[in-house]
C-alpha cells in the first residue's frame, strides 16, 4: 500500500524519469532511433526498475497517466533534440494492455503529436502479440486509428507471445522486436537460431522493419547481419541512458 500511496504521487512530484536506449543500424553502426524507458526515483528507495512498479501501476490504472507522461516526454525530447538541429531519429515508446485499451488512448496520441509538433513518422508505439489478440476486431480498430495518425506501430518481445500469424498481415505493423530471450543465445542454441531466423525472413515478407532486442556480443551481430536484420538494441552499443546522454550521443552521429 506504501508503495501504491507513493507512486500516485510520482507523476505530480516529478520522481519519474524517462531513460532512452539507442536503436542501432547494424551495418553501420549509426542510432537510427531510441527506445524511452520510464524509472522511478523514489526519494527513500532510490532508482526503481519499471519491472518493479509497472505491474502495481497496472493494476491500479496509475498506468494510464504515468503512460500519457512518458508519451509527452518523449515526444517533447524529440522536438527539443529536432530544434537544436540534432538528426532527426524515431522514439519508440511502450504502451501497457490497459492504456492500449483505454478510450482516449487515440485521442491522447493525437493530441501529444499535435502539441508537441513532432513529426508523427518519428513516433513508434510499442504493443505486444497478448494485448492485439486479446480482442482482435477492437485492437485492429485502434491500431488503424493510431497508425493513421501517422505513427509507427511495433510489436515488442515477438515471438514470447501467442500470436496467430495468419493475423499478422492485417494488422497495420511497421516492426516487429525480435524478444531479447531469443538473441541471448543465438550463436549457441540451434533452436533459438532458427527461431531468430524465421522470425526475420516473416518480417521481409511482410514488408516489415525488424530489430533485434538484448544484443550484447558482436557474434550476435555477425549473426544478425547475415540474415539481413538491419537493426539491434542492447547492452553492446548502450544501455539505457537519460536524455542528456542520449544526446551526448545524437551528436556524435551529426
Ligand atoms: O527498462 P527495463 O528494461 O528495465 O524495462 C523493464 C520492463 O518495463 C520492460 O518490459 C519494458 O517494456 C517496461 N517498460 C519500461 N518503460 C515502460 C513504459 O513507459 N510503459 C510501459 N507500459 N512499460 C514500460
Ligand atoms: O520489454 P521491453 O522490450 O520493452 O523492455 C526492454 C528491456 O530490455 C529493458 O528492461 C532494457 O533495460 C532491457 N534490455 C535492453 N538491452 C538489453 C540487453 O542487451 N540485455 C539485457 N539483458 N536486457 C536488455
Ligand atoms: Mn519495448
Ligand atoms: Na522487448
Amino acid at each position: 500500500f506504501e508503495l501504491e500511496n507513493d507512486l500516485r504521487k510520482a507523476v505530480a512530484r516529478n520522481e519519474l524519469r524517462v531513460y532512452y536506449q539507442p536503436q542501432i543500424q547494424l551495418d553501420s553502426q549509426q542510432i537510427t532511433g531510441m527506445e524511452a524507458l520510464v524509472r522511478w526515483q523514489h526519494p527513500q528507495r532510490g532508482l526503481i526498475s519499471p519491472a518493479d512498479f509497472i505491474p502495481l501501476a497496472e493494476e491500479t490504472g496509475l498506468i494510464v497517466s504515468i503512460g500519457e507522461w512518458v508519451l509527452r516526454q518523449a515526444c517533447q525530447q524529440v522536438a527539443m533534440w529536432h530544434d537544436q538541429g540534432l538528426p532527426a531519429v524515431t522514439v519508440a515508446v511502450n504502451l501497457s494492455p490497459l492504456q492500449f485499451r483505454h478510450k482516449a488512448l487515440v485521442r491522447n496520441v493525437a493530441k501529444t503529436l499535435k502539441e508537441t509538433g513532432i513529426n508523427p513518422a518519428c513516433l513508434e508505439l510499442e504493443v505486444t502479440e497478448s494485448m492485439i489478440m486479446d480482442s482482435i476486431d477492437k485492437s485492429t480498430a485502434t491500431m488503424i486509428e493510431l497508425t493513421e495518425l501517422g505513427a509507427g506501430l511495433a510489436i515488442d518481445d515477438f515471438g514470447t507471445g501467442y500470436s496467430s500469424l495468419s493475423y499478422l498481415r492485417y494488422f497495420p505493423l511497421t516492426k516487429l522486436k525480435i524478444d531479447k530471450s531469443f538473441i541471448e543465445r543465438v550463436t549457441s542454441d540451434e533452436h533459438d537460431a532458427a527461431l531468430a531466423t524465421s522470425v526475420i525472413a516473416l518480417a521481409h515478407s511482410l514488408n516489415l522493419k525488424v530489430v533485434a532486442e538484448g544484443i550484447e556480443h558482436e557474434d550476435q551481430v555477425q549473426f544478425l547481419v547475415k540474415r539481413s536484420c538491419h537493426q539491434g538494441q542492447g547492452f553492446l552499443f548502450s544501455r539505457p541512458v537519460p536524455a542528456e546522454d542520449m544526446e551526448q550521443l545524437l551528436r556524435q552521429i551529426q
